[in-house]
């Protein structure tokens, strides 16, 4: 099933994806998702904020439970981070339909309560800036006169972006009715670390997300002759930008947190003058929320500094993360319980008050948010049928 999408937004050179919110590439991967909803007779909707929704059951029994991700992709990323979640949750409702007797793509044999598969717009931020759009928006974690406010690398305005693609930005904010239906949320998604592989197993399931942020940081200086202007006599953004790429590395280390700049924009660009700007983005994260804090507040003294996200720690329901753990266990040693530093819409749902929780599928290496990211075909299948269980059991 993944196989369809591997064509879609992939960069023939690198092997890598790039799936941005609302490019060509993700309204392809949107009508895959409303293709798979079609064949097995869903009932799908986009809710007012462009999160996709297919639902098989009776809507009167509300409210239902749901299972998905995310298809958009971080620039260059791997083939599984959000697909393999989408992809899956289809799987296990088709695994379901079969232990209940019923041929592919045939109505009926509903369960005890809606079993909705999702797809979550904009969870990596790769366009905008700010991750998990589509959830934050569904639960009102983001003033949605922000929202439109953000722009893109050409100067596009989300508000621009989703008229032109035929939505309606007057209409995006928190959705009560759509939020009302999610009476519990499982994401499944690769793993992207270790634990697992070091476990050796091939699922688990999440205990909790670190704390994490976004900041760009504008240093500003004076654009200048690089051949002509003297040393003593420039004003140049790129050595303060240096030094506070490696002190983030120090601090970093010296704190026990992670620290990272991936992303630069050097203006005017031009390899024979000194720079006017450079524009920074710094991603940080950590165990313990004053750790992050502290590390932004020491790299930020004296620069021009603004938080464009922050996500304070999610610890999952405990109740719903054992039973997790139990059910993916499958009657025997419960799957292991594993801590995470990246973020997913599972953990804005939790934040929102919704019961929520995640299973992770065993990733070999660990890498992730790379075309290197993987994840073995038996693990994959080994995933299917854990959800499929984990969603059975909280259908009842
Ligand atoms: O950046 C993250 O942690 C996530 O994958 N959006
Ligand atoms: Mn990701
Ligand atoms: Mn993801």
């Amino acid at each position: 099933m993944l196989e369809p999408l591997t064509q879609i937004g992939r960069d023939a050179a690198t092997g890598g994806y790039v799936r941005d919110a609302w490019s060509p590439a993700d309204m392809e991967l949107r009508e895959w998702f409303a293709g798979e909803a079609a064949r097995r007779g869903l009932d799908l909707r986009e809710d007012r904020n462009g999160n996709l929704w297919a639902w098989w059951g009776d809507p009167s029994r509300r409210p239902g439970v749901v299972t998905g991700s995310h298809l958009d992709s971080v620039r260059q990323g791997g083939a599984y981070d959000g697909p393999l979640g989408v992809v899956s949750a289809f799987a296990a409702l088709d695994l379901l339909r079969e232990r209940a007797g019923l041929r592919p793509g045939e109505r009926g044999g509903v369960p005890g309560r809606p079993l909705g598969v999702v797809c979550f717009t904009d969870e990596e931020g790769a366009r905008f800036g700010v991750p998990c759009m589509g959830s934050r928006l569904l639960t009102g974690a983001i003033r949605p006169e922000r929202a439109l406010a953000l722009t893109d690398d050409d100067g596009d305005t989300l508000a621009d972006v989703l008229a032109r693609a035929g939505r309606r930005p007057e209409s995006i904010g928190r959705d009560d009715e759509t939020l009302a239906g999610v009476g519990a949320f499982v994401e499944l998604h690769v793993e992207q670390g270790r634990g697992l592989a070091d476990h050796g197993r091939p699922v688990g399931v999440a205990a909790a997300i670190w704390p994490h942020g976004r900041w760009r940081f504008d240093f500003r200086g004076r654009a200048d002759h690089a051949g002509t202007t003297r040393l003593a006599d420039r004003d140049d953004p790129m050595l303060p930008f240096a030094r506070m790429v490696l002190a983030a590395r120090a601090a970093a280390e010296r704190r026990g947190v992670v620290a990272t700049v991936g992303k630069v924009r050097v203006s005017p660009g031009n390899a024979n003058a000194v720079p006017g700007h450079v524009a920074a983005w710094l991603d940080a994260r950590g165990a313990a929320e004053d750790d992050v804090r502290a590390l932004v507040a020491e790299l930020a003294e004296g620069h021009e500094v603004s938080e464009e996200s922050w996500t304070p720690v999610v610890g999952f329901d405990p109740a719903l993360r054992d039973r997790l753990a139990r059910v993916a266990g499958g009657g025997g040693t419960p799957a292991p319980v594993l801590p995470t530093g990246a973020g997913h819409d599972a953990g804005i749902l939790a934040a929102a008050g919704v019961p929520a929780g995640m299973l992770f599928v065993r990733n070999p290496t660990g890498v992730s948010h790379s075309p290197e990211e993987h994840a073995e075909q038996a693990d994959c299948e080994a995933g299917v049928v854990a959800l499929a269980d984990v969603l059975e059991d909280l259908c009842r």
